[in-house]
């Protein structure tokens, strides 16, 4: 039967949409392990910094005509399996707004899946904001973090730029474990390379990684002792911008978490020969008066930190590692409304 130009209209008018970007955060003090797994509450608090270039692109869409939540990412439909994370946030959202209609959302990330950026921070925060966007909630930031947070832990922080802290937050029902931004990305000009140990390993995602960890390693107690402590010494570092103390504290928070996951039973590894050269190139550069440290996620890729300045020189000495590619960004803003004119230059 053709339809009239009325009906196509009709079913126009059923659809809201929104798209955002939403950027990847790497974090100096790390989240790892869950108090509760269903809300994603942290056993600790985390800091992160949030990334200029790389991260999420993600338009949602709600239709009375989807029959079901689709998932398109990086242009492939996903299977329904991969969509809980995105789920949990898009029943949040219709939850909030007394909404009944399913959503799709398509999502893009500009880096390499090889990156080991946290694609599930970016994209997790992107659904997020779009689907509030789309369907007009007039949410704070501090309540969409809180709802990011239930997706993916870490996408909490991606929605505020340059420094960010994540609180570990004491009530069951998480209301107080939300991000907030303590430090804007102007507090300090930093630079980020990422160097991606790309060996074609597949490892245990993050969410099993830690769980697992939690439950058998025996150290996993003293990572979490230190914790909060590590937090706050890191924060007080970035105050007041003391980068040698920043650099050590980073590495050793990182190292005790990486610590924690190789005594799991059986082992959470996630270093390649690649990782260690580069983590000792880095000791050298910085003991040659280098401003470097390096910090590693769930994976064997290694971001370091570094200064406008002493870049080139850090470029120079990752390259010399064999097989490696680099990523450069600065740090930047958080989630936000998506404008292409923005997206231009200066990498
Ligand atoms: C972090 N990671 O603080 C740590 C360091 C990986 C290593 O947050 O289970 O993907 O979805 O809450 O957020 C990655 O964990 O885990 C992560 P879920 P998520 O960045």
């Amino acid at each position: 039967m053709k339809q009239t130009s009325w009906e196509i209209e009709s079913i126009q008018s059923q659809s809201q949409w929104a798209r955002v970007f939403s950027p990847s955060n790497i974090a100096l003090a790390k989240y790892w392990g869950k108090r509760d797994v269903k809300l994603n509450l942290p056993t600790n608090g985390s800091l992160s910094v949030t990334l200029k270039h790389y991260g999420s692109f993600t338009t949602v869409e709600f239709n009375a005509a989807f029959k079901s939540d689709e998932l398109v990412l990086n242009g492939k439909l996903e299977s329904p399996d991969k969509l809980l994370k995105v789920k949990r946030v898009l029943d949040e959202i219709r939850n909030s707004a007394g909404e009944s209609r399913f959503a799709r959302v398509q999502s893009f990330n500009n880096f390499p899946t090889a990156a080991g950026l946290a694609s599930s921070a970016s994209g997790l925060s992107a659904v997020t904001l779009a689907a509030s966007h789309a369907l007009k909630l007039d949410l704070s930031k501090k309540e969409l973090s809180e709802i990011a947070r239930k997706g993916s832990g870490s996408a909490c922080r991606s929605l505020f730029g340059g420094f960010v802290e994540w609180k570990r937050g004491s009530r069951s029902d998480g209301k107080d474990s939300v991000a907030e931004q303590f430090r804007p990305a102007d507090h300090w000009n930093l630079s980020a390379l990422i160097a991606v140990a790309n060996q074609g390993q597949k490892n245990e995602a993050s969410t099993g990684g830690m769980e697992h960890t939690r439950l058998t390693s025996p150290y996993f107690s003293a990572w979490i002792e230190s914790a909060e402590e590590s937090v706050a010494l890191i924060r007080s570092a970035i105050d007041v911008r003391d980068f040698n103390k920043l650099a050590e504290l980073s590495e050793s928070n990182c190292i005790r978490m990486h610590a924690s996951a190789m005594a799991a039973f059986p082992a959470v590894f996630y270093w390649q020969p690649a990782t260690l050269e580069i983590m000792q190139r880095v000791w050298a550069l910085r003991k040659s008066g280098v401003r470097a440290f390096f910090t590693i996620d769930a994976g064997p890729n290694v971001v370091v930190i570094t200064t406008p300045e002493d870049s080139p020189k850090v470029q120079a000495e990752l390259a010399r590692v064999s097989g490696v590619q680099l990523l450069k960004t600065q740090l930047g803003e958080g989630a936000r409304s998506f404008e292409a004119s923005e997206w231009e230059g200066d990498r």
